[in-house]
Formats: C-alpha cells, sequence, structure tokens
C-alpha cells in the first residue's frame, strides 16, 4: 500500500504543498506566462516562488489558444523577440524533458491586393535583415505546399501571393503549461490552485504582498501574469493599464485526412486555418469587436468565420464543426505587450497585454522578465514593451503583424 502510494507521488506533474504565508516571489496567474516566469526564476536560483492560479493551471488563454508559433512580426523589436520565443521553443521540449509536440510545418500569410503584397514585402524585408526565415511565394509554389486550396480566380478575394515563414508551426499547449508546472516545482516553486487573488497590499510605494481567497501572502516581488484579467489585478495594487478585454473565439471540425501542412492566414477574409495531428481543421478569425468578459460562442462568428475559411479551402465544406470555444485577450493601443516594472508601485511587475499572441511570447517572456526581477535591470530584448512607451508617445505599430486580420 506505502508503495503504491509513493509510485502514485512520484508520478503527480508538481507536487501538492500548504501555502505558507511568505514568498519572494508571488506570481498571480497560473497559465504559460507564469509558470515560465517561476521556471525561469527557479533557473536563475530564485526558488522561494509561488505561482497562485484562481482555477487549475492553464485554464485561461493557456488552454484556449490556437497554439500557432510564429516569428514573422512586422517591427524589429517585435521580430527580435518573438524569434528568441521561437527559438527557446525549439528546444524546449528537451530542456523540459516532456513531449511538447512541436511541429514546425510552416505558416502562410496571404495577400489578396497589390497593397497586402507590399505589407508582406515590408515584413519579409524586415524578417530577412533580423535573419528570420521568411519570404514572398508566388501562386505556384503556395500551390506546391497546399494543393487544396483555391487559387483561382473565382473568390471574391483571388490569392495573388503569401508570405512564407517555413520556421512557425503548431505545440501541444496543454503539454507546454504542464511541461514548465513540472518543471519549476521540481526546482522548488510552489503550485497553488483554487486560490483567488482579491487584493493587491502596497505600503510607502511598494508592494507588501497579496490578499487571498485563502488569506494574507506577504511577498517583496508579485509579478501581474494574467490575461483577461490583467486590469483587474493590476488594480489592486491601484495600477492603470491601457488595455480594453475583448473575446476571442475559435473552432474545431472533425478530423479528416490531412490536406494541410502549413497554418494558413488571411488578413483580407479575417480568418486562419490549420490542421492538427488529429486530422481536425482548427480555424480562427480575429478578436469579437466588442469588448467583453464573455466565454460565450456566437453564431455570428461560426458563420462568418465558416464561410470566410471556405473561400480558401472549400474541400473542406462538408465537414462538421465539432466545438466552438471563446477566450479572452487584453488588447493595448499598439497590439504590443507590457512588460515591466511599474512607476507607481516597486516590485509589482507586468507580463501583460499579450492579445491574441500571448502563447508564441511565453518562452521568451518567462526568461526575460525572470531575468528583470533576479537582476533589477530590464534586458534589452523586453526594454521596448515597457508601459512607459505609452506616456513617451513610442507605440510599437505592431498591429500589421501581430494578429490575423490587419
Ligand atoms: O498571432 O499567429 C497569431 C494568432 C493566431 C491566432 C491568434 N493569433
Amino acid at each position: 500500500m506505502v508503495a503504491l502510494l509513493s509510485l502514485f507521488r512520484k508520478q503527480r506533474m508538481w507536487s501538492p504543498e500548504e501555502i505558507r504565508p511568505r514568498y519572494d516571489v508571488v506570481i498571480v496567474g497560473g497559465g504559460v506566462h507564469g509558470l515560465a516566469i517561476a521556471y525561469e526564476l527557479a533557473k536563475l536560483g530564485v526558488t522561494d516562488v509561488a505561482v497562485l492560479e484562481k482555477s487549475y493551471i492553464g485554464a485561461g488563454g493557456s488552454g484556449r489558444n490556437t497554439a500557432i508559433i510564429r516569428s514573422n512580426y512586422r517591427t524589429e523589436p517585435g521580430v527580435e523577440f518573438y524569434d528568441e520565443s521561437l527559438k527557446i521553443y525549439e528546444q524546449l521540449a528537451v530542456e523540459l524533458d516532456y513531449n511538447l509536440l512541436f511541429s514546425q510545418h510552416g505558416h502562410l500569410t496571404f495577400a489578396h491586393t497589390e497593397a497586402g503584397i507590399v505589407g508582406l514585402r515590408v515584413r519579409a524585408e524586415t524578417n530577412q535583415v533580423l535573419g528570420v526565415n521568411s519570404r514572398i511565394i508566388d501562386l505556384k509554389e503556395i500551390a506546391e505546399l497546399v494543393p487544396a486550396l483555391d487559387l483561382s480566380d473565382r473568390p471574391r478575394h483571388p490569392i495573388m501571393a503569401a508570405l512564407y515563414h517555413p520556421p512557425g508551426g503548431t505545440i501541444r499547449h496543454d503539454a507546454v503549461v504542464w511541461g514548465y508546472a513540472r518543471a519549476a516545482s521540481r526546482r522548488g516553486v510552489a503550485i497553488h490552485t483554487g486560490v483567488e487573488v482579491t487584493g493587491v497590499n502596497v505600503a510607502d510605494g511598494a508592494v507588501t504582498g497579496v490578499e487571498t481567497n485563502r488569506g494574507t501572502i506577504h511577498a517583496g516581488v508579485v509579478v501581474n501574469a494574467t490575461a483577461g484579467w490583467a486590469t483587474t489585478i493590476a488594480a489592486m495594487a491601484g495600477v492603470r493599464l491601457p488595455i480594453v478585454t475583448h473575446p476571442l473565439q475559435a473552432m474545431v471540425t472533425e478530423p479528416l485526412k490531412p490536406i494541410l501542412n502549413p497554418v494558413l492566414v488571411s488578413a483580407t477574409l479575417h480568418v486562419y486555418v490549420n490542421q492538427t495531428d488529429r486530422g481536425e481543421l482548427v480555424i480562427g478569425s480575429e478578436i469579437d469587436p466588442y469588448s467583453s468578459y464573455s466565454h460565450r460562442s456566437t453564431l455570428p462568428f461560426l458563420e462568418s468565420t465558416v464561410r470566410h475559411a471556405l473561400e480558401l479551402l472549400p474541400a473542406a465544406a462538408n465537414a462538421r464543426v465539432l466545438r466552438q470555444w471563446a477566450g479572452i485577450c487584453d488588447m493595448t493601443p499598439d497590439f504590443g505587450p507590457i512588460i515591466g516594472t511599474v512607476p507607481e508601485v516597486r516590485g509589482f511587475v507586468v507580463d501583460v497585454g499579450w492579445g491574441t499572441y500571448g502563447f508564441k511570447a511565453a518562452p521568451a517572456a518567462g526568461r526575460r522578465t525572470a531575468e528583470l526581477i533576479a537582476t533589477g535591470r530590464t534586458p534589452d530584448v523586453i526594454a521596448p514593451f515597457t508601459i512607459e512607451r505609452f506616456a513617451n508617445n513610442q507605440p510599437l505599430g505592431e498591429k500589421a503583424a501581430a494578429a490575423v486580420s490587419h
């Protein structure tokens, strides 16, 4: 019996433990960002760390995104940052000793107009200058990559060219969350689920801890690594963030034979499609055009998104949609994240504002946020993402490549 119990304990992904009254660092949010920060802090020797998650780990955006990885952004800071993240993802399964099912099957962004081609060319050239593999390809090459596409001139918006980004692909999002949680726990991080933060305590301009549904926890550093609730947690510390929250929906079909290798994105059609290893088509669009905290799926989204997906892939017309879901996304005015300290409260660190692009960013955001906390210095690669950029009139201008329909 004792042997059986110890076997069971050994198989747990992370060890449950009592909540202590004090930690050096408390991270609010047990999604991929919070867990990556915790893991990277522990690697740097900061192990007195607690991750507080009000639900189960990965319950928010980390479990609801469509797991696309790419670094074909438009601005220099964006490309450099996401490329660092992609490179960490390339060796993360080995580092975490956990199969993450990362598949670099490529990423295609279509242009349907001359202006669209110019936009993609700017991205291709910025990518290439910064060493990122991405280039414009013509219809012949597109047809070789995805024979199922409708490349005729029959659609309302015929495809004219594409930005091809071979290192892009998809990863198993739950596995990434579990892998980080297990690795962080093995290095001494405490992961507390079912613990909701109800207040952030501040005294003399510095954070002193958090209030939770399980009592007060003291900490010298509190990290806001939430998605969807970033403004709520920040407001508890008296910090206002320039963020508006929107739902983002997606759906998945029944499994089909393989018809699609790369991820397909069309800004003009406001749609993206990829096929999972199991054969399902994952279909999504842009954020819903209204601010809300709702997790409800809607019929208008289903109707319009399917219609647009079928303009690209008419062969999928008879596929049945099995599931549809929504997550909530924190959008900043320039579609860039906010990472770093905040001027109002010492010890309050934010890793927020990840819009619809947070999952692919987590490894680099985790590593660099941990470095900031451990050393007190802002690493160069995240310096453009500080909150001060809004007051200093230095927005990022990443809207063109950050999301689906821009
Ligand atoms: O940034 O690649 C992306 C993306 C896909 C779906 C939502 N965001």
